[in-house]
């Protein structure tokens, strides 16, 4: 296996690609949205749809074979705040690519669980070539199987929950299989402010390469080797920037290609190809203001990692808040007051 940017690049293009190689184009977290999330001045469904084109013509130029996006393709979690104009847009898009579409559900997508698809806009974006996954569950295709686990708020953190199934380990043994997920997973040895698990918990036997989207940030690519067997874990970050976070002011915005070869030895590599995109200073205004106050970056810092890392969907509001640190200048009730403010506005 190889892994990381740009080095390991692939490839002849010859005409009977197909029939030997797997190319797939994995992109997290576009949060679409009519309304721009708080903080953002431009035009925000615009830049989002444009990067969603762009990724049609790398699909066009990489010879791509698949398309996976790892969840949250839509930003408000109240379907009523998406137009169907928009939905139907995103699903004219995404069916334009020249290969299949497979929409993994995030926790924006499905507040209340699966059963939501039906009344959610993801639920409407499906086309004879766009497929949005209704339950954790795998499908063979050409050369690997690909396995799917959309998010479960009950076992986000259940690393048994990522593990493959019984029937997914046998067929794994004459497949590479290929794992996308949306669920709090970071890399090995990292450790952040909400629940989470990392990579290195999960049962990673017969999984060759694992996809995470819903954490915003850039994890980058780890390789986790045991003796007998090695798996590729891979987060680039979301494609949208919904925040003025740290993470959102800095990093690049990117997708993911995977490669499997019919070769024997059966190869494996992917690379990440950055978009090109207005710098952040662009896009977000200086300060964001709720309710008539400004709040302060630190403030908008921890009241995403609390919405993003998450769970918001079974833990309620108060509690999230008791975790909340002590900010110098601001009394404890007004900071509780900016933060549930900041929470409801933004939807998350
Ligand atoms: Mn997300």
């Amino acid at each position: 296996m190889s892994a990381g940017n740009g080095a390991s690049a692939t490839t002849a293009h010859g005409s009977d690609i197909k029939t030997v190689e797997q190319r797939i184009l994995v992109f997290n977290d576009p949060h679409i949205a009519d309304r721009p999330p708080l903080g953002r001045k431009d035009d925000y469904l615009q830049a989002i749809l444009n990067k969603l084109i762009t990724i049609g013509q790398i699909v066009k130029d990489e010879d791509v074979t698949q398309v996976v996006c790892t969840g949250d393709l839509f930003h408000y979690k109240n379907p009523k705040h998406t137009s169907l104009g928009t939905i139907y847009a995103v699903r004219t898009i995404l069916s334009s690519y020249r290969c299949p579409v497979w929409i993994v559900p995030g926790n924006h997508d499905i507040p209340g669980g699966l059963v939501e698809i039906r009344k959610q806009p993801i639920g409407l974006v499906t086309s004879p070539t766009v497929d949005v996954i209704r339950q954790s569950s795998a499908h063979i295709t050409p050369l690997i199987q690909t396995v799917f686990r959309p998010y479960d708020r009950r076992r986000d953190c259940d690393p048994t929950y990522y593990a493959l199934t019984e029937e997914e380990r046998k067929q794994s043994e004459s497949l590479p299989t290929i794992m996308f997920a949306h669920g709090s997973i970071i890399a090995p040895g990292q450790t952040r402010p909400y629940p989470h698990i990392t990579i290195d918990q999960i049962d990673l036997r017969g999984i060759t390469a694992f996809c995470s989207g819903h954490i915003h940030e850039d994890l980058g690519t780890h390789v986790i080797r045991q003796s007998t067997w090695m798996c590729g874990f891979i987060n680039c970050g979301a494609l949208a920037r919904t925040s003025r976070t740290d993470a959102n002011m800095t990093r690049e915005i990117q997708v993911t290609i995977l490669s499997v070869k019919q070769d024997i030895p059966l190869e494996f590599s992917s690379r990440s190809i950055v978009l090109d995109v207005p710098p952040a200073e662009e896009i977000f205004h200086e300060q964001v203001v709720v309710a008539g106050q400004e709040v302060p970056d630190s403030i908008i810092e921890f009241a995403e990692s609390v919405a993003q890392g998450l769970q918001a969907e079974t833990i309620d509001l108060d509690t999230l808040l008791q975790s909340m640190p002590e900010f110098p200048d601001i009394e404890r009730d007004e900071l509780r007051t900016i933060v549930r403010h900041y929470l409801e506005e933004a939807q998350v």
